[in-house]
């Protein structure tokens, strides 16, 4: 069984509430994956419990501190039997999230995820953190959009990571269709189910003819068009 540990690190504990609904939540109560949350605030010292600094150079916003930062990563690892690390920094400059990556990271056996808010993290805590022979460093970003900061993206590289781990999709089916159709290349035909007719529209007649070989033919056909129409390189 592989088991695979999520510890993350955020100023925003309740974002992560989601994490106990549907697929990541019986995952976890299956005993398919463990999910820790840590409040960085906790590392942090003075009345005010701050965690951002004004940036060197100037410039708008706040940075993250990397003492907080330093002390929450480094519990962390304390606390793991892991032999190797996955430390996965969420940033609007990190490479691109891909289900190539999701994969790949599924194979992991610890993931950190560290969540930056303000104009993000001290980047001495990706340069540190590179330095250790047992922790792997990513910084990922999920798409080309500016967020808030790293916890929604955190949530989206999870449910893309937790749904290739064996046993936590009911069908895993699908899981062998998309190793063949990657979501990146190849657009999905649309679908249809029960009523035949709503709201005046038919469900297209070939799908009701039985005839698999010509809906196969036809749904390729969907697909390919809607690849065309978003501009995207079809396969073969
Ligand atoms: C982590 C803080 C907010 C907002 C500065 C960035 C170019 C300068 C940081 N796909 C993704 N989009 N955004 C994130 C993400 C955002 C984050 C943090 C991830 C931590 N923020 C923030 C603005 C800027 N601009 C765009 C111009 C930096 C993300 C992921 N993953």
């Amino acid at each position: 069984m592989s088991n695979i540990s999520f510890d993350l690190i955020t100023i925003f504990p309740d974002y992560f509430a989601p994490l106990k609904l549907s697929l990541i939540g019986k995952a976890e109560e299956n005993g398919l994956i463990d999910i820790r949350i840590h409040d960085l605030r906790e590392q942090a010292h003075g009345v005010h419990k701050s965690v951002d600094d004004t940036p060197y150079g100037g410039g708008a916003g706040m940075v993250m501190s990397p003492e907080p930062w330093g002390k929450a990563i480094d519990q962390v690892l304390a606390g793991s039997a892991a032999a190797i690390h996955d430390l996965i920094i969420l940033t609007p400059a990190g490479e691109k999230l891909t289900q190539k990556l999701a994969e790949e990271l599924s194979h992991s056996e610890h993931l950190i995820f560290a969540c930056g808010r303000y104009e993000g993290i001290d980047f001495r805590v990706t340069e540190y953190y590179q330095t250790l022979p047992n922790v792997r460093v990513r910084e990922l970003s999920i798409g080309d959009y500016v967020l808030g900061g790293g916890e929604v993206a955190t949530l989206v590289t999870m449910e893309a990571i937790i749904r290739l781990i064996p046993g936590v999709l009911g069908n895993p089916e699908s899981l062998t269709e998309e190793s063949h159709s990657l979501p990146d290349d190849v657009v999905e035909y649309p679908n249809f189910t029960k009523p035949a007719t709503w709201r005046g529209l038919e469900v297209p007649e070939v799908l009701l003819s039985g005839n698999h070989a010509l809906i196969k033919a036809w749904r390729a056909d969907q697909a390919a068009q809607r690849t065309a129409k978003l501009g995207r390189l079809t396969r073969e």
